[in-house]
């Protein structure tokens, strides 16, 4: 069985998400997705997502194709949550391009690409003016 790992904040869905994923699911037969905590959202951008780290793991989980959900606490984890989830391919968008190439010693490393034209950004400020 060919496992595979994503992670993302995932945060007020998007058609971008979905796509991600199924793309990702599609690489192989098991699709673990890591969810960033609140807390690391924090330290890397000020500020907390809108939905809760327990309300975008169970969004997250509820996805057809999605297998497994975890909470990822930190960046620095991935090669952690790698061995732990036996995963053989590491999926990320290709805004990460490149940043993820070392862990090419524990997995294959894939970075597909974004869709374009949508981002959670984005879509709060339609909502703002909406
Ligand atoms: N994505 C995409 N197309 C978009 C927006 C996002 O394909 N228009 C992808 C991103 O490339 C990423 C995934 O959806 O692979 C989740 O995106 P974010 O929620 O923005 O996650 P991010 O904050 O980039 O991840 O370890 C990484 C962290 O968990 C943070």
């Amino acid at each position: 069985m060919k496992k595979i790992i994503t992670f993302g904040t995932f945060d007020v869905l998007h058609i971008g998400h979905i796509r991600i994923l199924q793309r990702a699911r599609a690489l192989g037969d098991h699709l673990t997705v890591g969810i960033s905590t609140d807390a690391l959202n924090f330290s890397k951008k000020q500020k907390t997502p809108i939905y809760s780290e327990r309300d975008r793991m169970e969004i997250i989980r509820s996805i057809i194709g999605v297998d497994e959900v975890f909470l990822e606490h930190s960046l620095d984890l991935k090669g952690e949550y790698i061995k732990q989830y036996q995963a053989d391919v590491l999926v990320m968008g290709d805004d990460w391009a490149g940043r993820f190439d070392h862990y090419n010693t524990l997995c294959e490393v894939v970075y597909l690409p974004r869709t374009e034209g949508i981002s959670t950004t984005s879509t709060l400020e339609e909502i703002r003016r909406y």
